[in-house]
């Protein structure tokens, strides 16, 4: 079990093997949702290497903390964190996206470590505020992390359930919101508008907090504060770059889905090394 006593340094050093693993995996299907993947790393070294709860050699341990991914194509950052975390095997990351893997380019729940079969967008909260109001009425510790998008805050579901979660006072569920401004067609502006989404959670009665979401300190800094209030579900909306790391997906224009040519990868691996050091 890891306890939640990492330092920073430590973290920003697995956000950086996080995506050399995103790396790996999009190199060998030679596209897909790599800036999801970088984008997400720092969020994932904290909780996976500063907070969650969670034995590695045991994935349905009953007493761990849930992270529930309702984003399932975001598969590739989390089969990296799982992978880093020992939960699978490193050399499985080369599977990611061929037929009969355990890693599905949409997280399946049959996976070790993953707690909810994602593709359907908008689901991810409902079933968390389950989670957690069950865990809470079996008087178990474990709290849940749900991870959604800036295009999940489209979803009617997605306010049913922030509406239930602040109804029941769900102290031991976390949502974080990647807002990372992108969504299939382009930025959530020009397709539904979504800000200012810190001041929507707050209204539905969470605990808000906005923080920038590839920098591992705020992060877990916004984690210590959540935990300090029991009585309110907490949201933490993470301002995230697409393709953090790598500046040669920082820069596409519309990186939803992310084809890349063979011999950019050599370029982007460079990149990544380069950033890392
Ligand atoms: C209910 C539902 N509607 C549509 C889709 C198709 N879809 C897959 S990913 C995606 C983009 C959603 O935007 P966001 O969640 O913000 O993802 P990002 O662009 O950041 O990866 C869409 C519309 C889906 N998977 N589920």
């Amino acid at each position: 079990m890891t306890s939640p006593a990492a330092i920073p340094q430590s973290l920003s050093r697995r956000a950086h093997a996080l995506r050399g693993h995103v790396l790996r995996m999009a190199e060998i299907v030679g596209q897909g949702y790599v800036g999801q993947g970088l984008g997400i790393s720092d969020l994932l070294a904290v909780l996976y290497f500063g907070e969650l709860r969670y034995d590695p050699k045991q994935p349905d341990w009953p007493d761990r903390d849930r992270f529930v991914l309702s984003i399932g194509h975001y598969a590739i950052g989390l089969y990296a964190a799982l992978a880093e975390a020992g939960v699978i095997p490193v050399g499985e990351l080369d599977t990611y996206g061929s037929d009969g893997s355990r890693l599905e380019m949409s997280a399946p729940e049959t996976t070790p470590g993953v707690e909810m079969t994602g593709g359907s967008l908008g689901h991810g909260l409902t079933q968390s505020v389950g989670m957690a109001l069950g865990l809470r009425l079996d008087g178990k510790p474990s709290r849940v992390f749900n991870l959604l998008s800036d295009g999940e805050c489209q979803e009617g579901s997605t306010w049913e359930a922030a509406m239930a979660g602040a109804h029941h006072r769900l102290g031991n569920l976390f949502a974080f919101i990647d807002c990372n401004n992108q969504q299939a067609d382009g930025p959530p502006s020009a397709i539904m508008g979504i800000e200012p989404i810190h001041k929507k959670w707050e209204a539905f009665g969470w605990h808000t907090q906005r923080v920038n979401g590839n920098d591992v300190e705020a992060i877990a800094a916004a984690i210590a504060a959540a935990k300090g209030i029991a009585d309110r579900p907490h949201a933490i909306v993470l301002d995230t770059l697409m393709g953090k790391g790598v500046p040669l997906f920082e820069q596409r224009e519309k990186n939803h889905f992310i084809r890349v040519a063979p011999e950019e990868w050599t370029l982007a691996k460079r990149q990544l090394e380069e950033a890392g050091r």
